[in-house]
């Protein structure tokens, strides 16, 4: 029976960049949980008999707030819940589960690439019937019911076992528990090429893939060591815990710093990669070379078309404004359309259902296609075997070839983390107050803060980062993150287009150096944050 619990709105329940992050202490406050998810539900229509999606990544709090969302599901009128056993979905998965099922929705716990553990953070956001994250008119809503909501409904029962995958009734409503892999692991063998690949195997192509203690692990053992052959051990870090067995789980040179080491120092193998938290990142390295995530884009999107599941072409491209121009240059040469959006894969959502792009991407580790409506670390880890395996060279061939064809992208982003948000957010108010003044100076020919129409239903969203746009077509970029739990993170974002291939092979850092000096004196970023140097360089 439902019973309905009184509860009075918390502050700050406002979903950030994707869903509501926060430390696991604050959703541990009674209500904190359930009135963020009764509040996503009071903003939904027509849901009653229909199906939900949950899982999460297994991190610390899963187990709990799976149950809570499952009773809640039941008390609100679902009619069916679909969950990953164990309570364990990655989010590309779960995006896959909701398209396959035309599910109502889904509600995905993660935290993403952010640490894990009792003092780590936890998060929940909610995705639409077309797989992908809410967009922000629902964002709004859920926001605006957080802070009025007096009461929610759930039903007293106990803990159901998530163990075993089977289906049973729960207070009228169907739970179905789903193995997490099967159906995922099905797509991409229709995307893919698997034999191609496992041809490459046998030739002696080694790989290791770091699984970073979280979600991807199960779904890398099951694909790249059952189904291709690629030898057991292939997959390292590869069981999730509730702590990521203390890896902070982001698929950086940074966080996956021994797996870069493999490739990079000791080039043991001829491939490397490595996902995130929930599996929607990766960190692509081949033999002593770091593929940028705004690079891979690029190459995926010249080469996509060697994978089955794209071989009749793609119609588009989309990246977010701080990626590198690097994919814009591809789409020029197929003569498509490359969409600037603003930073968060909901912005992808309305271009991948309209079908006007085909193949997304961000600076920020992220790349999938209109296979799920969310990034896909897996896919982007399989789509780069399925092209070394085509083309049968070496990622750093295939990379420079990349760079002798479209010209190189120079690109680095520097991460100042944890900076008081009001020193943040005021020296984000002093930069944009300049930014009249700046025209003109250093060769910037355009400086603004970047809004984006949707070409597909309008909507309008500004405020998405300061841009310095130079003449020769370098850019430094300004923005605050929207995933972090503490203080603010400052990115800085910076690119230098270069055409002439005897200047490809300088170090990134250096090339850009000129850039990076500018970028803290005009920010005034020491004034500000008190920091000389970032924190984290990727
Ligand atoms: C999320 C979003 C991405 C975004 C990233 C970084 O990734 O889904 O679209 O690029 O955050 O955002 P920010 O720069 O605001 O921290 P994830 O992997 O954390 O879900």
């Amino acid at each position: 029976m439902a019973e309905i619990v009184s509860t009075k709105p918390f502050d700050g329940q406002r979903p950030g960049t994707s869903g509501l992050r926060k430390k696991v202490t604050v959703f541990q406050q009674p209500h904190y949980a359930e009135n963020f998810i009764q509040s996503i539900f009071d903003s939904l229509e027509g849901f009653a008999g229909k199906t939900l999606v949950i899982g999460g990544d297994g991190r610390y709090y899963n187990r709990e707030v799976v149950q809570t969302a499952i009773r809640m599901a039941a008390a609100n009128g679902f009619g069916r819940v679909i969950v990953g056993q164990n309570g364990l979905l990655s989010t590309p998965a779960a995006s896959h589960l909701i398209r396959k099922n035309e599910a109502f929705g889904g509600i995905i716990l993660s935290a993403s690439h952010n640490p894990g553990g009792p003092d780590g953070d936890f998060g929940i956001k909610y995705n639409g019937s077309n797989g992908g994250p809410a967009p922000e008119k629902i964002t709004e809503e859920i926001f605006s019911h957080t802070k009025t909501i007096s009461a929610y409904k759930t039903i007293n029962s106990a803990d159901v076992d998530l163990n075993a995958v089977g289906t049973i009734q729960i207070a009228g409503m169907t739970l179905e528990v789903v193995d997490p892999v099967t159906d995922y692991a099905a797509l991409m063998q229709t995307l893919f090429d698997f034999n191609l690949i496992r041809a490459l195997i046998k030739s002696g192509f080694t790989m290791k893939f770091d699984g970073m203690g979280a979600i991807t692990g199960p779904y890398a053992h099951r694909i790249l060591e059952d189904m291709l052959g690629f030898a057991k051990g292939t997959v390292m870090n590869g069981v999730p815990l509730p702590d990521f067995g203390g890896h902070h789980p982001d698929p950086n040179l940074v966080h996956a710093k021994d797996l870069c080491d493999m490739l990079l120092v000791q080039k043991a193998y001829d491939f490397g990669a490595a996902s995130d938290g929930d599996g929607d990142r990766n960190l692509i390295v081949g033999k002593n070379i770091y593929v940028t995530p705004s690079d891979s884009l690029a190459i995926i999107a010249a080469n996509m078309h060697l994978a089955p599941g794209y071989k009749g072409g793609i119609t588009g491209i989309a990246r977010s404004m701080p990626t590198s121009g690097a994919a814009d240059r591809v789409a020029a040469k197929m003569g498509l359309r490359c969409y600037e959006t603003p930073t968060g894969w909901k912005f992808f959502g309305n271009l991948l259902d309209a079908n006007m792009a085909t193949v997304c991407g961000e600076e920020s580790f992220g790349t999938g296609s209109n296979h799920v409506r969310e990034k896909d670390g897996l896919w982007a880890v399989l789509m780069w075997l399925n092209i070394l395996a085509s083309r049968k060279l070496s990622v750093a061939t295939i990379v420079t070839e990349h760079w002798k064809e479209f010209g190189r992208n120079y690109y680095t982003r520097h991460d100042y983390e944890e900076v008081d948000l009001d020193s943040a957010n005021a020296l984000m108010k002093n930069l944009r107050d300049q930014l009249p003044a700046l025209v003109g100076q250093h060769g910037i020919h355009k400086a603004d803060d970047f809004a984006y129409d949707d070409p597909v239903d309008g909507s309008r969203t500004t405020g998405q980062g300061v841009r310095l746009l130079f003449e020769n077509g370098s850019r430094i970029i300004y923005r605050l993150s929207g995933t972090g739990t503490a203080g603010a993170t400052l990115r800085v974002y910076m690119e230098k287009y270069e055409a002439n291939p005897q200047r490809h092979e300088m170090e990134t850092q250096h090339a850009l150096f000129d850039l990076i000096l500018m970028s803290r004196d005009c920010a005034k970023i020491e004034k500000y944050t008190g920091r000389k140097a970032p924190t984290v360089i990727t």
